[in-house]
């Protein structure tokens, strides 16, 4: 709960709004038409609602409006309606008729001066908008949430030369000439949806085109919008588009429901992308993308972003949020899906252990934090700071535990059961929860607590093998730590997927309770603790347990460090072929940061690393998968592990770099051997191609610990002869930590080729901003005055000061100045972005983390930022509950 008050802030105290308040809206809108007149300064808009009173209705509606939106006039039913009280939040009409009526209000914006980036405003000239998740209040006044569903009809007036596009969602049903250079579209889109959904765009735009034809042959018109200078970026975009549009109708057989589907790339956006109805507005850095400008991951993002938006046509737009605390329902609905079409696309074991990587990092950092919250929160002050890691990534393994509960078909029966129920609806998790129990007929009642607990459940397994009995029983406890505000815990179903893997390396036929389970069983652990006997175990296993990482839960387990280099060989579970790894190098680098400074390596690391890389020379190599295995957890993920109260960012660093730094020196002659084998003449885009690329470059990674003047030259002329991005980026990422010539050398040359694209300086900025070269404060502060930089620009500020952020030595520098100098940003952000500004003050949420002298200096940066008068409602959110928790 957040009870403190921030000074002089907003002019009303932050009110905190609860789901158990939760009431339907007390009308409905039953039809919307909406004109907007676009102009330089002062755009007007009108909006003529036919709504309609529910039962019981007080003769009373409250509309949703920021104070930036100017009033010019309430007709109700044609007549002029002045029985309204305006507040801070909005406009409550009264003495409104019992009956139907028509509603017409007309407001005056002001697109171009809107800097916070939501409701409607510029980028690059273009006029364009970002309503969710209460962005349409910055535009007119309505009721802003997503249980009020209606048809929308918008039509965009403008000049004609600035802003020859003008796009709206659904259907172009009329255009045409105006006077004095204007012209004129309007659009209609049938199906009913909420505001959040709506969108605009006025510009002058280039366009590439292309067709799909649907499961029922049907044809649609697919484009992408772009400025002109962009448009030969966008071929992998659309390719992604019509990938996505196929696995959808295949997989759930959801086909597409319009006749057009326009996605529109803008420079300035807060987040990644917008699932718009037909008509989604991506931040151009996932859209746009040569081999020349774009990295391997960036073409990776891409394709899932693209199919992420796509996919919300159904799971979010179709069927969409009672209200806000369901975010989950269609997010974490719509990641489980947008990572099931790229694990189909790519090699699904590197997928999922990109994604649980990612989870691990950052979710699970989240969920021990003041920031924890269920995938379902119970409060919030200012929802934008709920598009969290808990609420996108927690809530897909959410929805992937029922699929591996359920079973790939019992699944997609719960989903089409979903669709069945719900279609055109504002519905809950609760709705979600029902289709999929009751489409299989399941009780999943020890499952629900995964929507109202926060925290991650900490689960032990012990194993023990009888050679007497041939049995294998394992012990399973679970506990579900406090997190602010949630004292007491229950046990929570968790999916267990166990292998025994034999001592020849293979999996055993598993046999449990008398029945044959197959080579790999889930186990359905809802207890504090359990325990589950396999039978007829002919000779002492190993086992694999979390197969596929199948709950997200923090696992231990006894498995000895031989098992783990066991598994590391035999695992026939990619996941937990690669976590053998990874807990072995876990289990070393935590001993190396708890211990006396005396660093050691473990020389069994060293062997299974060889043979991990050795493994890149097998005939049918997984490459990608070897990349990865190769990679040591992150500082990230280490200080995850460490005990409140002891994170030492510096010894971290320390360790890590001891590591990486040995293995380069013993495993020298097999990451050379390995690089030259996997370098390519030249870029292909293959699959195949990819891996090695990036296998070439984990190497390229770890020979750059090497204090060897050979190797930087090598990096560097590496750098200079890439002909991709992929190469270019990894080559300066590998010199970027080096007091070297060739250093300065590449970064200059690559902002000479490069000054022109935005999109590629900000990978510059990013790279220069996470060096751990000592004090490169200095290099930040200047790169923030130089003309790369731009604090409007959401991209440019996450890829500098969020890079600086990442940086082990110089934002957690001993003497605070890195403290100091993001309280500075942040504080100068709030005025302009409050969504931006909050996403980096959460650089300081875990400040308890931290050893004593760190810890302190961070709280007085938060404390300094909740002085702050006028503090966005964002920014005192994040700030009070990471001081009070
Ligand atoms: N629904 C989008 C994410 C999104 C959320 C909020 C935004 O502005 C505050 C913008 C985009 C998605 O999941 O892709
Ligand atoms: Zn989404």
């Amino acid at each position: 709960m957040t009870t403190q008050t921030p000074q002089e802030t907003t002019k009303d105290v932050p009110k905190e709004i609860f789901l158990r308040d939760y009431k339907p809206p007390s009308h409905s809108f039953a039809k919307v038409e909406l004109a907007f007149d676009l102009r330089e300064q002062g755009t007007t808009v009108r909006s003529i609602i036919s709504a309609v009173p529910a039962s019981g209705s007080t003769g009373e509606l409250f509309l949703h409006g920021d104070e930036s939106v100017k009033l010019d006039g309430v007709t109700v039913n044609g007549s002029a309606h002045e029985r309204y009280e305006r507040g801070s939040k909005g406009l409550t009409l009264k003495d409104l008729p019992n009956e139907p009526f028509e509603l017409s209000i007309t407001t005056t914006i002001e697109p171009q001066e809107n800097t916070a980036l939501e409701g409607l405003y510029k980028s690059s000239g273009n006029f364009c908008t970002q309503c969710e998740a209460e962005g349409f209040r910055r535009i007119t006044f309505y009721q802003d949430r997503p249980d009020c569903m209606s048809t929308f009809t918008t039509r965009i007036e403008a000049d004609k030369a600035k802003y020859p596009v003008l796009l709206s969602n659904g259907n172009l049903i009329d255009s045409g000439e105006l006077e004095g250079g204007r012209h004129f579209t309007v659009w209609e889109d049938p199906w009913v949806k909420p505001c959040y959904l709506f969108a605009l765009v006025a510009g002058n735009l280039g366009m590439i085109e292309d067709k799909f034809k649907t499961m029922s042959g049907k044809d649609v018109t697919l484009r992408i919008f772009t400025e002109k200078h962009n448009i030969d970026k966008c071929a992998h975009a659309m390719t992604s588009l019509i990938k996505s549009m196929k696995w959808d109708e295949e997989t759930f057989g959801l086909e597409y429901d319009l006749d057009l589907f326009n996605i529109v790339a803008v420079d300035d956006f807060n987040m990644g992308a917008m699932e718009n109805k037909s008509l989604n507005i991506f931040n151009s850095r996932l859209v746009l993308a040569t081999p020349q400008s774009a990295t391997d991951a960036d073409y990776a993002a891409i394709e899932g972003v693209v199919a992420h938006e796509y996919f919300h046509n159904y799971t979010g737009n179709r069927v969409t949020c009672r209200d806000w605390f369901q975010l989950s329902l269609k997010e974490g609905l719509t990641v489980y899906r947008d990572q099931e079409f790229s694990a189909d696309m790519n090699s699904r074991g590197v997928k999922r252990i990109g994604d649980v990587s990612r989870l691990r990092t950052a979710q699970f950092a989240q969920d021990a934090g003041p920031m924890a919250h269920p995938i379902r929160p119970e409060s919030y002050i200012k929802m934008d700071n709920f598009y969290t890691v808990t609420v996108y990534e927690k809530g897909a393994e959410v929805v992937r535990m029922y699929e591996t509960l359920l079973g790939k078909d019992g699944f997609r029966k719960g989903m089409d059961l979903y669709f069945q129920r719900h279609d055109g609806q504002a519905v809950t998790t609760e709705d979600f929860f029902a289709a999929m129990s009751d489409a299989n007929g399941a009780d999943l009642s020890t499952f629900k607590p995964w929507y109202s607990q926060a925290g991650t459940p900490r689960v032990t397994a012990n194993g023990s093998y009888d050679a007497d009995a041939k049995t294998f029983t394992l012990s399973l406890t679970q506990v579900v730590p406090k997190t602010p505000g949630q004292d007491t815990k229950i046990p929570v179903m968790c999916p267990v997927a166990v292998g025994l893997v034999g001592p020849d390396g293979k999996d055993m036929e598993l046999t449990l309770d008398g029945k044959s389970v197959g080579t790999t069983t889930v186990l359905r652990f809802d207890k504090a603790e359990a325990t589950y006997t396999f039978t007829g175990v002919e000779a002492k296993p190993v086992p694999s347990i979390l197969r596929n990482f199948s709950a997200p839960v923090r696992l231990t387990t006894n498995l000895t460090q031989d098992d783990l280099v066991f598994l590391m060989a035999n695992d026939s579970d990619a996941f937990n072929r690669w976590e053998a790894g990874q807990t072995l190098l876990r289990t070393l680098l935590l001993d190396l940061i708890k211990g006396d400074g005396q660093y050691k390596m473990d020389a069994a690391i060293t062997t299974a690393m060889r043979a991990i890389i050795a493994g890149a020379k097998e005939p049918n190599a997984d490459k990608a998968f070897i990349a990865r295995a190769m990679m040591v957890p992150s500082a990230g993920e280490l200080s995850d592990m460490l005990d409140e109260g002891t994170v030492d960012p510096a010894k971290i660093h320390e360790a890590r770099t001891f590591v990486m730094k040995t293995l380069a020196t013993e495993l020298r002659a097999d990451l050379e051997a390995t690089m030259k084998a996997n370098s390519a003449e030249k870029y292909s885009n293959e699959p195949a191609d990819r891996a090695a690329r990036s296998l070439k470059n984990t190497c390229i990674g770890y020979l750059s610990y090497l204090d060897d003047a050979a190797i930087a030259a090598m990096t560097y002329e590496r750098f200079a002869s890439a002909d991709n991005m992929t190469d270019k980026i990894a080559a300066l990422n590998s010199l970027s930590d080096k007091e070297c010539d060739e250093r300065i050398k590449a970064f200059a040359e690559f902002y000479e080729e490069w000054n022109k694209d935005p999109l590629v300086m900000n990978k510059w900025l990013g790279l220069q901003a996470m060096s751990n070269l000592p004090n490169n404060i200095a290099n930040v502060k200047a790169l923030m005055e130089g003309p790369a930089f731009d604090i409007k620009n959401p991209n440019k500020v996450y890829s500098l000061i969020g890079g600086f952020c990442a940086s082990s030595v110089n934002f957690h520098a001993a003497d605070g100045s890195g403290y100091e100098f993001l309280a500075d940003v942040v504080i100068k952000l709030d005025d302009l972005n409050g969504q931006v500004a909050s996403r980096m003050v959460s650089a300081f949420t875990r400040w308890k983390k931290y050893e004593p002298s760190r810890s302190s200096a961070m709280r007085a940066q938060l404390e300094r930022i909740r002085a702050k008068k006028g503090l966005s409602e964002n920014v005192f959110e994040i700030v009070s509950k990471s001081l009070e928790a």
